[in-house]
């Protein structure tokens, strides 16, 4: 803020030498102070920025108290190794950006006296509008354990009201954004609920532009607790595994219906690729046809870019 206004202040006293001085007599004799004020703070504010904009860390001062949990308690377990996503969603509709943070959880067995703190849950913080935000996790319903990865926001239902979907390690989650505050888990009434399976990524797109928002979930490796490899760097103890030593797993698509249900539109779309190790999905449109395309980066296999035959399908 002070660095801001110093440099207007600079830049104003530059531009009013050259242009006193470039101003005809005639002119400039005419020409009062108070015209002269806001003409130069146009100038100004075209003026090339000559400073360096630093940052600095208002975290903590901001409100903002997070410690991600990624469950490590010494099995090196692979989901471990993988940090969270976060988002800006503007929740409840005042115009300012609120705060979503993703978090993992402890691991079932993992022993309570090596716990941290009770359970972690997802975070979701309100914007004060002066530069400080709330904790409004349990108010807003979204105290959830899960081990989640990842986020997307998107207004699926067109109740102009953005709602979340949470990519996790097991099963990801749906939020519907109640308009009140809260969010009520539609992952289920959404017909999103079975796929056991690393989600990571993913991303809100209409792809067959019927007006209602679509969703593609980018999925790693086939791991679970139980299938579990040991892999080792020393022959001692163990570390953890690359991705070429599980099988990938194919993204998903999900089509939606409109009637608050998705349905699995993966093989019908063309998407279906099980050697895919997702880590990222990508909305684009990079033929520029009006249609949009899909991008999946994968972990240690190519990356996939599928191009919209504007039928429904992908190639
Ligand atoms: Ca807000
Ligand atoms: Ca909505
Ligand atoms: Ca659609
Ligand atoms: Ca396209």
């Amino acid at each position: 803020m002070h660095s801001s206004n110093r440099k207007s202040t600079t830049e104003t006293q530059r531009h009013g030498e050259k242009l006193d001085l470039s101003f005809p007599a005639f002119l400039r004799a005419s020409v009062s102070p108070w015209w002269l004020l806001p003409l130069l703070l146009v100038v100004a504010s075209f003026a090339p920025a000559q400073e360096q904009i630093t940052f600095r860390d208002i975290t903590a001062q901001a409100g903002i108290h997070f410690t991600h949990n990624n469950g490590a308690f010494g099995k090196k377990w692979l989901p471990e190794t993988m940090g969270p996503g976060c988002a800006f969603i503007d929740y409840d509709n005042d115009g300012f950006p609120d705060i979503l943070l993703v978090n993992g959880q402890d691991w079932p067995g993992h022993p309570p006296h090596l716990a941290k703190s009770g359970a972690t849950t997802l975070k979701l913080y309100h914007n004060n509008h002066d530069g400080t935000f709330t904790d409004v996790t349990r108010k807003s319903g979204l105290d959830i354990s899960l081990f989640g990865l990842g986020v997307t926001v998107g207004d699926y239902d067109n109740d102009g009201f953005d709602d979340i979907f949470i990519t996790a390690v097991g099963q990801s989650h749906l939020f519907h954004n109640n308009g009140n505050g809260t969010f009520t888990d539609a992952t289920k009434s959404a017909g999103l609920w079975g796929p056991n399976e690393f989600s990571t990524g993913a991303a809100w797109v209409d792809y067959d532009r019927d007006g209602k928002l679509d969703l593609v979930v980018a999925n790693y490796v086939q791991w679970s607790e139980q299938t579990d490899l040991y892999c080792t760097l020393d022959g001692s103890h163990k570390s953890y595994c690359t991705p070429e030593s599980y099988k990938g797993t194919s993204a998903r698509l999900w089509h939606n219906l409109g009637n608050g249900k998705f349905e699995d539109a993966t093989e019908k779309a063309g998407l279906y690729d099980p050697t895919s190790k997702g880590l990222g999905v990508a909305i684009l449109d990079y033929n520029n046809d009006g249609w949009p395309d899909i991008l999946i980066a994968n972990d240690t296999q190519p990356n996939k870019l599928y191009l919209n035959k504007k039928n429904g399908t992908f190639e």
